[in-house]
């Protein structure tokens, strides 16, 4: 691939389980329909396999209500998958339903053994290192054990911090191509982008800033038009999902499958 950090032949997703409704979330706003989790889950996986991609759609887990959001349980890189830690302790079971899948993708899957925590959303591969946000469920002693890993595969990382009172650092921004990353102001405003092309996410619409570039298309959560109008008007091919159920569970574009 000649982009890595936005040209993809596959993806690992999973569909929701009925448990869903028992998933994490920082605010009550009711409980997510399955049915309307469902539907726009299979409008994610046709848009990723639109592309040309292969994408593997592992079954649902009741027994983890967030397993949906795959993104969290791994790292993948060209070099090879790193299994995560997860910091939210009902999700750290995920890892271990996932890893039979990597391997069989991949000749070197390695693991965070810890004692400290990461989660795959703290982390941002963009065209020319791996930025990683400290943050409720990624500790300095996650991002460090991953650099060893990252620094073994000739990978420059960088730590940043996830503003307060945000979930992961991809929940305020994604990558659009590898020299341009879109975000919100707020987490734009820390500085760690700098060098880098930035583009922001309309006034009120900062939700929009968990999206992701995948071969073609730019995957945005349906909803935030001034958002999507600008990415349209800067060359990207949007396509827009359904996210009102995944948002209940803090959910976005890019937690929902792993990229490789
Ligand atoms: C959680 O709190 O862990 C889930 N309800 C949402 C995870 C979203 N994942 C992501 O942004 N990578």
């Amino acid at each position: 691939m000649d982009n890595p950090s936005f040209q993809f032949a596959r993806a690992i997703t999973r569909r929701p389980a009925a448990s869903i409704t028992a998933g994490l979330r920082a605010e009550d706003m009711g409980n997510p329909d399955l049915d309307g989790m469902l539907a726009a889950h299979a409008a994610y996986v046709a848009a990723l396999r639109s592309t040309g991609a292969e994408v593997i759609e592992l079954d649902p887990l009741e027994a983890f209500p967030d397993a949906q959001f795959v993104e969290d349980t791994a790292l993948c890189l060209p070099q090879g998958a790193i299994l995560m830690r997860p910091g939210a302790p009902s999700r750290l079971g995920e890892v271990a339903e996932m890893a039979p899948t990597l391997r069989s993708c991949y000749e070197d899957v390695r693991a965070i053994t810890g004692p400290g925590h990461i989660e795959g959303g703290d982390i941002l591969v963009t065209g020319r290192e791996i930025l990683v946000g400290r943050s409720d469920r990624t500790d300095a002693a996650g991002v460090a054990e991953l650099a060893e890993i990252t620094t073994e595969w000739g990978h420059a990382l960088r730590e940043v911090f996830t503003p307060e009172g945000v979930l992961h650092f991809k929940t305020d921004c994604s990558l659009m191509d590898a020299e341009t990353i879109l975000a919100t102001k707020r987490l734009d405003a820390s500085g760690c982008f700098e060098g880098y092309r930035v583009l922001h996410t309309a006034e009120g619409e900062e939700a929009a800033a968990n999206s992701i570039r995948f071969n073609q298309f730019v995957l945005c959560p349906a909803g935030f038009p001034r958002t999507a109008e600008m990415l349209s008007n800067a060359g990207y091919e949007v396509v827009q999902i359904s996210n009102s159920e995944c948002a209940k569970l803090d959910g976005g574009m890019s937690c929902l499958s792993l990229r490789f």
